[in-house]
């Protein structure tokens, strides 16, 4: 057994934090041998809940799970912590224009990056779920100076989930014979998801599929794939986006297949022309429990306008923050 791990999860009476919850205190985060503090940061009103999910916690008899908090005191929530999950954040309401998304998440995750900077373990690994999680990564990693940059990542592996599935799906194949595809630029319907390195038998996927199907089909239903699941259950994606979550860190700590390489939003250090600073998504290989960015990709130039496309979206969005002060 190794030393136990503590764990903040924020947004934790939400519907993602139930399905995400159950799944890191039986060991799926990190792994079967190492234990788990967990903090449940809510807002006042949901502590109760959040409360009533820790219950069901406890009730569960996880073998690995030592503790469990729940507080609405958001320093409190990061003391000593070593995995942050920033699920919780304001959703878009009607007539909310996309500044004023902006600006309300500024008051969630400014002042987490500011305690994760004052409170939390040396190690700490910070994952968004949130949204717009690039640019929510992107204030609470200005807001913590102390910690490394790479440190602040934002998701995009449920986007790498649903593209490699619908490959699949189209192949007629297993998840597992496709490798090295990857999702490039913002959690959000730009985003665009690459065939191109993707090899599904050793041969590139890109030559496998008509070019119309991966325009016409492919890249908008993973794109808008979030959407299409509201249509269908009447509610957003809540356990493929824990379930994403948990793969997301699970690599992070243990690593990427050799030859192999996931997607996550990271800090760009400029490769491909994503401008330094933005956390985009790009292809990423894991190793020691860091996050890089895959070096020296040819980008072909059906690529090329749809990944300048998704950067030039989270420009504007660095640039609308700015001019509210919050990075
Ligand atoms: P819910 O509305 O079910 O839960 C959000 C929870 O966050 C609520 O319990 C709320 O009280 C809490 N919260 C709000 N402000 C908080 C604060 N300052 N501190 C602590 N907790 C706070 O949403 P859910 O379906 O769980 O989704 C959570 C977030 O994930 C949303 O922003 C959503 O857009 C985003 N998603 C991101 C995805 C991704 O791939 N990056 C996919 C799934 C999901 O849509």
């Amino acid at each position: 057994t190794r030393s136990p791990v503590t764990v903040t999860v924020t947004g934790a009476a939400g519907q993602i934090g139930y399905a995400l919850l159950f799944r890191i205190a039986s060991g799926q985060l990190i792994g079967p041998d190492t234990p788990i503090n967990l903090r449940l940061l809510e807002i006042p009103q949901a502590v109760k809940a959040a409360e009533g999910t820790a219950m069901e916690l406890t009730d569960c008899a996880f073998p690995l799970l030592r503790s469990i908090e729940v507080t609405d005191d958001t320093r409190r929530a990061f003391e000593g912590t070593n995995i942050a999950l920033l699920v919780g954040a304001r959703p878009r309401t009607q007539g909310m224009e996309r500044g004023d998304l902006l600006e309300a998440n500024g008051g969630i995750f400014k002042p987490q990056g500011e305690a994760i900077n004052a409170n939390a373990a040396d190690d700490v690994r910070v994952l968004v779920v949130g949204n717009p999680a690039n640019t929510n990564a992107l204030i609470a990693q200005a807001h913590a100076p102390d910690v490394p940059a790479e440190r602040f990542t934002a998701m995009t592996r449920l986007d790498h989930n649903r593209a490699l599935a619908q490959l699949a799906i189209k192949l007629g194949v297993g998840v597992d014979e496709i490798r090295r595809l990857a999702i490039w630029g913002n959690h959000s319907a730009t985003q665009y998801p690459d065939l191109f390195h993707a090899e599904v038998g050793g041969k590139i996927a890109a030559e496998q599929v008509e070019r119309q199907w991966m325009s016409d089909e492919f890249i908008p239903t993973v794109a808008k794939r979030g959407a299409a699941i509201i249509e269908a259950r009447g509610a957003s994606s809540a356990a493929s986006a824990a379930n994403a979550a948990i793969d997301h860190v699970h690599t992070w700590v243990n690593g990427t297949a050799e030859g192999d390489w996931t997607s996550a939003g990271v800090v760009s250090d400029g490769s491909y022309g994503v401008p330094e600073g933005l956390i985009s998504s790009f292809p990423v290989t894991a190793r020691d429990g860091r996050y890089e960015i895959v070096r020296g990709l040819d980008i072909d130039e059906f690529s090329r306008p749809r990944i300048d496309a998704s950067v030039q979206e989270l420009v504007d969005e660095r640039e609308t923050v700015r001019g509210l002060g919050l990075v």
